[in-house]
């Protein structure tokens, strides 16, 4: 049994317009590695910070197109967990209820999606999606090939996944739309996040210097601890379903 801080539930239900900001802790329980927990297997030899970097795929590009295909292969295989389908609930309670919600996610594995989340901002990409590595542009359906990465239909540039690496810019609308929520926003719920990588990290004290309450779900304290007035120290799976029944009783 979960332990919800006293005052949470309260004001999650007076709460008017909901930002919850999510990371790879979210997906953990679907069998999905975080970024910065150890690595098993095929790929333990090697860290994500350089795997997920321009220099990295002008490098090796086969090399970081396999660990991507890797990583498609097994979002796949797993399914959304309680935490995605809890926070789907919170987003269909804040809709029919003519309040405004908002899920802004680090995470390029579409789970949150498949769950039936419609709300969400993706601000670090999809690995579902590709595009070109010289020309930028989408590229929606890749061909069999023999080559690794397979080339751009258009240019014959090499094909990429569609997600922010280090030393990227975010797309902007992306930036601006995630910006704006949080600064609107009266209660802002980080679940799952390191909160290491910037911009995203910014976030929820963004959130905060324009008066929103700040909640954390971790089962790891972040350096948000300190300032967030709640805190929720349990993994996302049990966190978010209890505190979604609590909110709806
Ligand atoms: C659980 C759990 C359970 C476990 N339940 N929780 C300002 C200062 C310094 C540096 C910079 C700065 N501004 C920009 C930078 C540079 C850089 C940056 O932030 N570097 C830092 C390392 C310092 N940022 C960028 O380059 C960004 N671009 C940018 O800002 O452009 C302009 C610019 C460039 C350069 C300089 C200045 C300005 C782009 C960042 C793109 C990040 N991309 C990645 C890869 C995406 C594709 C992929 O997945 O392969 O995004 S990196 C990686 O980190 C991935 C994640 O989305 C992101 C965040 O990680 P996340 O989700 O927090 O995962 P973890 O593993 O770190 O944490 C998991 C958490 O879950 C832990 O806390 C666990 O305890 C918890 N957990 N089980 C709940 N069951």
């Amino acid at each position: 049994m979960i332990r919800l801080p006293e005052g949470l539930i309260a004001r999650l239900q007076n709460c008017q317009h909901l930002v919850v900001l999510s990371g790879a802790g979210l997906s953990a329980e679907s069998g999905v590695p975080t970024f910065r927990g150890a690595q098993n297997g095929l790929w333990s030899q090697y860290q994500p910070e350089e795997l997920a970097t321009p220099q990295a795929f002008r490098r090796n590009p086969a090399l970081v197109w396999d660990w991507y295909a890797w990583r498609r292969e097994l979002v796949a295989k797993a399914q959304p967990n309680p935490a995605h389908l809890a926070l789907v609930q919170l987003e269909v309670k804040f809709i029919r209820s003519g309040k405004r919600f908002c899920h802004i996610t680090q995470n390029v594995d579409g789970l949150s999606q498949r769950a039936g989340g419609t709300a969400i901002i993706e601000l670090h990409g999809n690995l579902h999606r590709y595009r070109c590595f010289e020309e930028n542009t989408p590229i929606v359906n890749i061909q069999e090939s023999q080559e690794t990465p397979p080339r751009c239909p258009n240019c014959g540039g090499l094909l990429r996944p569609d997600v922010v690496w280090f030393g990227e810019n975010l797309p902007q609308e992306t930036l601006e739309s995630a910006i704006q929520e949080a600064r609107e926003c009266d209660l802002f719920i980080t679940v799952g996040t390191s909160l290491l990588v910037q911009p995203a990290a910014s976030l929820p004290y963004i959130a905060q210097q324009n008066g929103a309450t700040l909640v954390e779900i971790n089962p790891v304290p972040t350096q948000l601890a300190s300032s967030a007035n709640y805190c929720i120290l349990a993994p996302a799976a049990q966190a978010l379903p209890a505190l979604v029944q609590a909110a709806c009783e």
